[in-house]
């Protein structure tokens, strides 16, 4: 029994009552971005998150993601950030400079801090392509980012120590 406990790992449950959660989205391509916060949100309004405790802050484009994730992380009043946008490819290279800096960005972001961030920027060919991710067919990248935002910032309070079941460590059973 024990045996089965320690190879399972230790992974986040996913239960959202009681952390703070920014949301950084980028106001380019909104039409898509507003489908991706929406899906979010249901995600931690589901998961117990109160709304209380959800801070949304918008960005002119998703290049601008990471400065301000970077910023929110830096207050401490987070447990998670959610980065969502959406990046279109277009006749230029300017599609591969903005999603690649984006996602170095943000994940430069999360490692400086510490504190967990989502990537939820949607890089597609297609606006359809995006349409179907933010919704349609391929489910709602929103929701599925908020589920990761939950499950590492619990993830972050085992390994750092702040979770209920280290500090019981020495005493009940
Ligand atoms: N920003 C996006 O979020 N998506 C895009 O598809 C996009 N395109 O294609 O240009 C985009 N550009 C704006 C960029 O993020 C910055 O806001 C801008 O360069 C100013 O710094």
């Amino acid at each position: 029994m024990a045996e089965n406990k320690k190879s399972s790992g230790v992974r986040g449950q996913l239960n959202a009552a009681g952390l703070r959660f920014g949301i950084v989205v980028s106001q380019f391509n909104n039409f898509i971005t507003d489908r991706l916060l929406a899906g979010a949100l249901d995600a931690l309004g589901q998961s117990g998150a109160a709304e209380k405790e959800i801070e949304i802050v918008r960005v002119p484009g998703s290049f601008e993601i990471p400065l301000a994730a970077k910023k929110l992380a830096a207050t401490r009043r987070f447990d998670s950030i959610i980065c969502i946008g959406c990046v279109l490819r277009g006749e230029t290279s300017h599609y591969d400079y903005v999603a690649s800096e984006t996602a170095r960005g943000i994940q430069l972001a999360q490692l400086d801090s510490g504190v967990p961030m989502a990537f939820c920027v949607l890089t597609c060919d297609t606006l359809e392509q995006a349409i179907n991710r933010a919704g349609l067919k391929s489910g709602n990248k929103g929701y599925e980012s908020a589920l990761g935002a939950i499950e590492m910032a619990r993830l972050a309070q085992k390994i750092s120590g702040k979770s209920r079941g280290v500090q019981r460590r020495g005493g009940r059973r």
